[in-house]
């Protein structure tokens, strides 16, 4: 039995898997610019954020009905299911979508709909955060959590994702203001390809209450003290990280001298179809290639309990 755990770093649209994209694309006629499943995999060949995010955005192409949301949503939690996921907080990215002419209310209806009945069929929790893209521009964020009002019962949080470097956070101070005042929670991308002081930003101008990434916080220990005194935790991504090249290989991975800091870190799996594996395969990863033994397992299962936003019976209840 995998060990239960909770996946707070995951992009719906990241679970977007080469079958189902090419089962959508038949349902909707939408031509991709692949003959086959295998084909489509030999694209996977990324060498920084932006070479994987132009295939992540091309595939949305198939994506087009509540139905397509829903049936995406719905098989990955039954994988995730099997890989011992119990809560997971899922981001979705509507700026990507609404781009495209599909409209936020389709995305979030379908969503919610797999969301809703997840508890149900596959043991899993869910809770819904809404990504701003990054490389868009502060207005676009705005309309969006405007579009996005009607549907403000399905979502906990919102979050910041998309090419980071020239993207600073403090360019969505006004939007993170709102979110805050409309009762959501923040979350952001911060440090992955980025230096520490978007971390700082992060903190300190959006107010998140956890780090998406932040790995780059090592550079800093300034910063890695502040992240300790605020138990502010990090959501690390570790195939992500050497799949775009954001660390050279799993062994380097800063993972356990972050643990040893004492921040509060948790693994999670990013985009799940692209980057070799899910929840569960993120820990066998570390587990093999790292030098954490199985007390460092189960605490950062353990924390990825604490860092959810959940109350503490809900947490109990979870793990
Ligand atoms: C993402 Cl790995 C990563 N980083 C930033 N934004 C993203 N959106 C989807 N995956
Ligand atoms: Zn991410």
């Amino acid at each position: 039995m995998p060990i239960p755990k909770a996946e707070l770093h995951l992009h719906i649209e990241g679970t977007l898997e080469p079958e189902l994209a090419f089962a959508l694309a038949e349902r909707n006629g939408v031509q991709l610019p692949y003959a086959t499943t295998d084909e489509l995999r030999r694209a996977y060949s990324f060498t920084d954020l932006q070479s994987f995010l132009d295939l992540y955005y091309a595939l949305m192409a198939v994506l087009r009905t509540e139905d397509d949301f829903a049936d995406l949503a719905d098989a990955y939690l039954a994988r995730a299911a099997g890989q011992g996921v119990r809560h997971a907080e899922i981001f979705f990215d509507p700026q990507a979508h609404t781009a495209r002419g599909v409209d936020i209310g389709t995305v979030i209806e379908g969503l919610a709909r797999a969301l809703d009945r997840s508890e149900e069929r596959h043991g899993i929790t869910t809770q819904l955060i809404l990504c701003f893209l990054r490389d868009e521009s502060a207005e676009s964020a705005l309309d969006t959590l405007k579009a996005a009002a009607p549907y403000l019962h399905h979502l906990s949080a919102v979050g910041l994702d998309s090419a980071e470097v020239g993207n600073p956070p403090s360019k969505f101070r006004e939007v993170y203001e709102a979110a805050a005042e409309a009762g959501l929670r923040r979350v952001a991308h911060a440090g992955e390809e980025g230096p520490p002081s978007y971390i700082w930003e992060a903190l300190d101008i959006l107010g998140v209450q956890r780090v998406d990434h932040g790995i780059r916080c090592v550079e800093d220990p300034a910063l890695v003290a502040r992240l300790v005194r605020d138990r502010i935790p990090l959501t690390v991504c570790p195939l992500s990280n050497v799949r775009l090249r954001c660390v050279d290989t799993l062994a380097d991975h800063p993972l356990p001298r972050m643990l040893d800091a004492g921040l509060l870190v948790t693994v999670s799996s990013d985009d799940p179809a692209y980057f070799g594996g899910y929840a569960g395969d993120n820990f066998d990863a570390v587990r093999h290639a790292l030098p954490l033994d199985e007390d460092a397992l189960r605490t950062l299962a353990r924390n990825s309990f604490l860092a959810a936003f959940l109350d503490a019976d809900e947490a109990r209840r979870a793990a």
